[in-house]
């Protein structure tokens, strides 16, 4: 397991990127700069659409009352899925090098944003843990809670997926 958890490490690593691009011009920059984080910004894919998630794996989040609950189902199903149906970088460590795995984090944030909407009493079991390594992260498990707080927003985030795509 992620030193701190996965989802907000994540959402902390997000945050940063968003935080970088704030100070730039365009998303121009964001494909240069994830396309030139690892190797030589040629980004290799082997798709398999059989590998993606399910509209039921999403819809099923929602059912999940615990955080260690949700966070277990989000990263295995539906975060790994799309690793795996894209295949390539997006199955290795080098998958940052790919724009594609900063959109699908993004929208693993926003699944993540959705559901706290939804359970807004429900809290990761270890607020106070710093996320690690320091360097990297070096914030606490409260400090990347609320998204609101760190600047930015979903405007899905109150939109049932079905309704934004063509799900089946
Ligand atoms: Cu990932």
């Amino acid at each position: 397991m992620v030193p701190g958890g996965w989802l907000p490490c994540l959402r902390s690593v997000i945050r940063s990127l968003l935080s970088s691009l704030a100070c730039r011009e365009g998303t121009q920059d964001l494909a240069y700069r994830a396309g030139s984080g690892f190797g030589e910004g040629q980004v290799t894919r082997d798709w398999d659409a059989s590998l993606l998630p399910h509209k039921s794996d999403v819809t099923a989040l929602n059912g999940f009352a615990t955080f260690t609950a949700f966070q277990a189902a989000i990263e295995g199903a539906v975060h790994a899925g799309v690793h795996n149906a894209v295949g390539g970088d997006m199955e290795t460590g080098s998958s940052p090098s790919d724009p594609l795995f900063w959109l699908h984090h993004a929208n693993i944030d926003r699944l993540w944003a959705k559901w706290q909407k939804q359970h807004p009493s429900v809290k990761p079991p270890n607020m106070t843990e710093t996320l690690r390594p320091t360097p990297l992260f070096g914030v606490k498990v409260a400090a990347v809670q609320n998204i609101t707080k760190l600047g930015y927003k979903y405007a899905s985030a109150y939109r049932a997926d079905s309704e934004r795509y063509n799900m089946s």
